[in-house]
């Protein structure tokens, strides 16, 4: 539902949870994990099904359609053809330093070793988005102030900073796809509204409670698996949903798309792009997990009817990093 940026402040005002935790707090709306929650979330894994919704991480992947942001790129810095290849062709002194350094490994022994290295955005997939991700008017969550994150990195409100988490706790699909009948994926200019999340949970017989976090099915993973168009917007969810996702006290909100919320600036905030990070992150402190690869596990909730489960998610504790790659493992 396109807003007004007066419609925005009072929705800010409404959602923001500054000082709620205390006034050094960088976990945000994870403080709704409790231990009771992991014990409930735990309690979940019953049939050992397990799904990875972890995208790969690799050249044919989802970045690169808008130019900021990059594929990983994977190269090998050992390689067990380096034994033959340096030991017999590379120059006295490689040879010598060969001799001297890896030897050890590669001469006289049957001892082989591959090693390799990866560069690439920390948003390049499946990812978390830290609370100092996106901000406005100088200020990250809790008032911390936006030029806290500096080229040396983030001080307050970094991925680092969640770490203590775990993240895991009970998570609940909510699959949109398969509620609006569509084919593989929801079209773009039809963002996902508070009352369809709503109409989702019933129909699927799910109830959203404190503390969980909710994943939503757009079908858009599994749309650019089949094109490899990184490009193409599909829907999210309305910005109006951070007041959804703010009285449902969930701990956190991802999906298969590339922003979770709507990316058409003309469903959004007149005035302003992607107002709905702006109040999770900024207002609410809660974390947006993105690109997550949903099909498999949308087809088994679908089959067998349950849409709840065990959802550990821990990001990498990058010092400073304002996001993370992460290999979600849902458990049911
Ligand atoms: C932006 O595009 C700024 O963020 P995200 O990767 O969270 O969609």
């Amino acid at each position: 539902m396109a807003g007004s940026m007066t419609d925005f402040r009072r929705m800010a005002d409404d959602v923001r949870n500054w000082g709620r935790w205390g006034d050094a707090d960088e976990l945000g709306t994870l403080n709704f994990i409790t231990a009771e929650k992991v014990a409930e979330a735990a309690s979940l894994a019953k049939q050992g099904k397990v799904f990875a919704l972890g995208a790969d991480f690799g050249s044919s992947g989802p970045q690169g359609a808008f130019k900021f942001r990059n594929n990983p790129v994977h190269v090998m810095t050992v390689d067990g053809g380096d034994a033959d290849t340096l030991v017999q062709y590379g120059p006295e002194w490689l040879r010598n330093a060969v001799a001297a350094d890896v030897s050890a490994f590669f001469a006289d022994n049957p001892f082989r070793f591959n090693d390799d290295m990866i560069v690439m955005p920390l948003q390049a997939a499946t990812q978390w988005d830290a609370l100092s991700h996106v901000y406005y008017e100088d200020k990250l969550y809790n008032g911390f102030p936006a030029n806290s994150v500096t080229s040396f990195g983030a001080y307050h409100c970094g991925i680092d900073k969640v770490d203590a988490k775990g993240i895991t706790s009970r998570g609940v699909l909510l699959d949109v796809v398969r509620h609006r009948g569509a084919d593989v994926f929801c079209e773009p200019g039809q963002p996902i509204t508070p009352d369809e999340l709503d109409a989702i949970a019933k129909s699927q017989g799910v109830e959203i409670r404190w503390g969980d976090i909710v994943v939503v099915n757009t079908g858009w993973w599994t749309r650019f698996c089949a094109t490899g168009d990184g490009a193409e917007p599909g829907s999210g969810l309305d910005w109006t949903c951070a007041q959804w996702l703010h009285d449902h006290e969930v701990a956190a909100v991802a999906a298969d798309n590339l922003m979770v919320e709507d990316p058409d600036p003309a469903n959004g905030v007149e005035g302003t792009f992607l107002p709905m990070h702006m109040l999770c992150l900024r207002d609410m402190g809660l974390m947006l997990g993105e690109y997550w690869n949903l099909t498999a596990l949308s087809a088994d909730c679908a089959t067998d009817g349950v849409y709840e489960f065990q959802l550990i998610a821990p990001p990498l504790s990058v010092v400073g990093a304002v996001g993370s790659p992460v290999n979600p493992i849902a458990i049911k």
